[in-house]
């Protein structure tokens, strides 16, 4: 398959001025009849009329009205048309029941009869629904059309057939017997077209927009979920609400829609006025979700709306812009969150998964500019560095600009590109003329991928204080030398007691090499660095683990407060790998410290004692020029637990009482955080009373939060048959709760059982590799567990490639998203790359092996 490059770009050479479709739903033989208004682009130099299309069977074919001969080319047609404005008229035949790829026109659940993928083994089998993804480039699966996002048009629907709800973007404008009609009057480009058909129950409620129109909310589910709605309804109206308070953003329908359907490829999509969310990703209940569930659930709403004006009304040119869009809005959900829940949690949380996902992907052979140059698949690019990092690299401009500037600068983007199919440079176009800012050099954070090593050296001569930077990016495939990037890094200095001689002031750092001075101090401070995470960088500095302990215990800013305590549990961690005998006291007395503080958050405490990622840890020493061994970074883990738990012995007791909630479950900051706490205090108690108080809390619990908490415990503890059997007895039915149920085990299975409770599972009845969530909640908790996955023996590797050779045929999307299992190969041994390299090879020596799937893994090859 043949890249495509971003130079190449050329305007389509028609345009599109009314789209109208009609559907005749048949599961196995649908027909889609296309009416579409063409002109010729002014602006366009070919006269080329070329249509997308992928596996369509092509029925009929005519322009203003007589039968036309096409070409069949690459990707789809051509035909010979006038040179002013026509009517192209087709008719195809679909097959959505045998659709598993689960883009353009599918069926879902997909294997009923075989393991109902609903999970619902016990139930009468649900009658399958139809429903649409089309991003990036899936219309072209549902019909011929110029399926590039630079070509928006209104869109008229009609869809006949049997069933008892039939769905499509825009207004309902007219229903009779066994048909109806939706009218979207905005223009889109097809990505953001959508179907659902089936039987559906909907949670209807309304919304009345700061200009007084009224908008009617519907949230539809399969019968039988309606109790998991109430959250995500409310999740919505917040987030309509601050669109408007916020950002000024109004919505722009008499309806707005939101289906959870349970195959989907990932969490949910933005179709206009109709958002297509996977279950889970919408569903939820106290009993059925844990906390974590719920935050995820109000920020994937909040996302998908938000994108209805960054993405929708102004959307990207081509798929080169895809953080236009995604960065943005990424970076608009997460302001929301900080909004409607805490800031300091919501930023730490922030981090954590930025690093986690990120920064792994920036520092392997996966690593890739915020805005590429060039792409196979395009849905290989839906990725942690588009999304996260194109999330704060606004964050960063914000924090250049300031909130003002920043706010006035978004009103001239909607001002100036609604309707439109923008670029990343229309962006900063739009903040270069707004604030008069040259961005020049800011650019660089799209165009350079790699993430920036920040080092600092002080220095204090006589009441001042100097701080010198140096950023060095490390080369990423295709690009050996980096330029310095624009840095911002937010600096606080504090004095001996904790009190700020320095507020937050925010450096700009533009050259390699660069020395900030603070003038006029009486004493020497403790410096701060990139507070609140001012930018996306790695910050390497020799620090005492005193000046850190005392960071922990005093540092104004949030977010140091908790990286000065994730980095002295590091620092422990790296001397246990390394046989260093770096002391624990320090760490764990401030530690006690910490927890005791009943003046901080319980959710920051929780989150101050969570441990540093396994995976994160492999990365750190490999950095430092050590070889990471997954085994031994394991053991050192579990050793530092059990000294925290020992250390902490006399503090839970109190602790854990003062976490009970008393109050009836809701799912906000402030219980939410208490659980959080009392989760993690548990999994110290049971490291020292062998899984007593789990049980307890077993026995006990009625939400979901706390029995899922108590059984990780169990499994732990070696306690957890009894319990999983009864869980499992008592959620067969409910496929969000079973994926819970096969991801926990392995998760918490020891790291040389891991592969084989992987085996163990996937022979269980209710696993099905057709239904994305159970093959993830399998496979990705696997890959999630580096000791477990990275076992000496290679099965890890075999088994993972195993299943992601039999799941490419079927689904290529998840196969190829799952292959980024392996993307850090390059950090191991010889003998454990030896064995990867060999699983990549033979993944690529597969028959017939996706396009989606061989650009994944000759990338990470490479
Ligand atoms: N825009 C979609 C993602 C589409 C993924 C296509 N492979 C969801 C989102 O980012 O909101
Ligand atoms: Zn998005």
């Amino acid at each position: 398959p043949q890249p495509i490059y971003l130079t190449d770009y050329t305007p389509p050479a028609y345009l599109v001025d009314d789209v109208h479709l009609t559907f005749r739903l048949d599961p196995t033989a649908t027909r889609v009849i296309s009416r579409i208004s063409f002109r010729p682009n002014p602006d366009a130099a070919s006269k080329r009329f070329f249509l997308h299309g992928e596996g369509l069977k092509l029925i009929s074919s005519r322009v203003d009205g007589s039968d036309i001969d096409v070409r069949d080319v690459e990707n789809g047609i051509e035909a010979d048309v006038p040179d002013a404005p026509f009517v192209w008229e087709a008719e195809v035949e679909i097959d959505p029941k045998n659709n598993t790829a689960l883009e353009g026109l599918y069926m879902s659940p997909q294997d009923v009869g075989e393991s109902n993928a609903s999970g619902r083994d016990s139930l009468p089998a649900i009658k399958p629904m139809y429903c649409t993804q089309c991003e990036a480039e899936g219309f072209r699966k549902i019909t011929y059309y110029p399926d590039r996002p630079d070509v928006m048009a209104p869109f008229t629907v009609r869809i006949e057939g049997d069933e008892p709800v039939m769905l499509s973007n825009g207004n309902p404008t007219g229903e009779g017997d066994g048909w109806c009609e939706w009218t979207d009057p905005w223009p889109k480009p097809a990505y953001l077209f959508a179907l659902v058909a089936g039987d559906l129950v909907a949670r209807e409620d309304s919304f009345t927009t700061m200009s007084g129109k009224h908008v009617d909310l519907k949230l539809w589910v399969r019968p039988g979920d309606e109790g998991k709605t109430a959250f995500g309804m409310e999740a919505l109206k917040k987030s309509m609400k601050w669109d408007e308070e916020v950002y000024g953003r109004e919505y722009d329908l008499d309806i707005f829609q939101i289906v959870a359907v349970s195959d989907f490829n990932m969490g949910a999509m933005e179709n206009k006025g109709l958002n297509i969310f996977n279950t889970s990703a919408v569903l939820c209940s106290p009993e059925t979700s844990t906390d974590a569930n719920f935050e995820r659930i109000e920020a994937i709403i909040a996302h998908e709306y938000f994108h209805n004006w960054t993405g929708n009304r102004i959307t990207c040119r081509d798929w080169f812009q895809l953080s236009l869009k995604e960065g943005l809005t990424v970076f608009r959900d997460q302001s929301f969150t900080a909004d409607v829940r805490s800031e300091a949690v919501a930023r730490i949380s922030d981090v954590i998964a930025l690093r986690g996902r990120q920064f792994r992907e920036d520092n392997g052979p996966l690593a890739h500019q915020v805005q590429p140059d060039s792409f196979v698949e395009i849905n290989n690019f839906y990725t942690a560095t588009i999304y996260e990092k194109g999330a704060e690299i606004i964050r960063m401009l914000k924090t250049l600009v300031g909130d003002d500037a920043y706010r006035k600068a978004l009103d001239l983007y909607f001002d100036r590109h609604d309707g439109q199919a923008c670029t990343i440079d229309d962006w900063l176009t739009v903040f270069q003329d707004s604030t008069g800012r040259d961005l020049t050099q800011f650019k660089r954070w799209y165009k350079q991928a790699g993430t920036p090593r920040l080092d600092v050296t002080e220095n204090w001569d006589d009441g001042t204080y100097q701080l010198t930077f140096t950023q060095t990016t490390p080369p990423t495939p295709g690009q050996d030398v980096k330029e310095p990037f624009l840095i911002p890094i937010a600096v606080g200095l504090l004095g001996p007691n904790g009190d700020e001689v320095q507020a937050t002031k925010v450096l700009e750092m533009t050259e390699g090499t660069q020395t900030f001075t603070f003038e006029g101090l009486s004493y020497r401070p403790t410096p701060s660095i990139l507070r609140h995470f001012s930018a996306p960088v790695i910050l390497t500095r020799e620090t005492p683990p005193e000046e850190r302990a005392f960071l922990f215990a005093h540092d104004t800013d949030a977010f140091n407060r908790w990286e000065a305590g994730r980095s002295l549990a590091k620092e422990v961690l790296v001397g246990l790998v390394t046989g260093e005998d770096t002391p624990q006291s320090l760490y764990l007395d401030a530690l006690a410290t910490m927890l005791r503080n009943d003046d901080l958050d319980p959710a920051f405490r929780a989150l101050a004692l969570q441990m540093p990622g396994e995976d994160d840890l492999a990365q750190t020493l490999f950095d430092a020029g050590v070889t990471p061994d997954p085994d031994a970074i394991h053991n050192a883990a579990e050793t530092l637990k059990q000294a925290r738990a020992e250390h902490l012995q006399d503090l839970l007791p109190r602790l854990m009482a003062d976490m009970e909630v008393t109050e009836p479950f809701v799912s906000n900051a402030e219980q939410s955080g208490k659980r959080a706490l009392g989760l993690g205090l548990l999994k110290l108690a049971t490291r020292l009373d062998g899984g007593k108080a789990a049980q307890a809390q077993w026995d006990r619990a009625d939400n979901m939060t706390l029995s899922l908490g108590a059984l990780a415990c169990l499994l732990d503890a070696g306690k957890a048959e009894g319990p999983l059997a009864t869980f499992r007895e008592r959620w067969k039915d409910d496929a969000l709760v079973m994926d819970k149920w096969f991801m926990l085990q392995i998760m918490h299975a020891d790291p040389e059982d891991a592969a084989a409770t992987v085996e163990r599972l996937t022979e269980d009845p209710a696993f099905t590799m057709k239904n994305p969530n159970r093959f993830r909640s399998v496979f990705g908790a696997f890959a999630g567990h580096p000791a477990g996955f990275h076992q000496k023996d290679g099965s890890g590797y075999r088994l993972l490639a195993d299943w992601l050779i039999r799941l490419d045929p079927l689904n290529p999307q998840i196969t190829a998203r799952m292959s980024g299992a392996f993307e850090t190969w390059k950090r191991y041994d010889a003998d454990r790359q030896g064995l990867i390299k060999s699983e990549l090879d033979r993944i690529l020596a597969t028959d017939g092996l996706s396009r989606d799937t061989t650009e994944m893994v000759t990338r990470i090859r490479n």
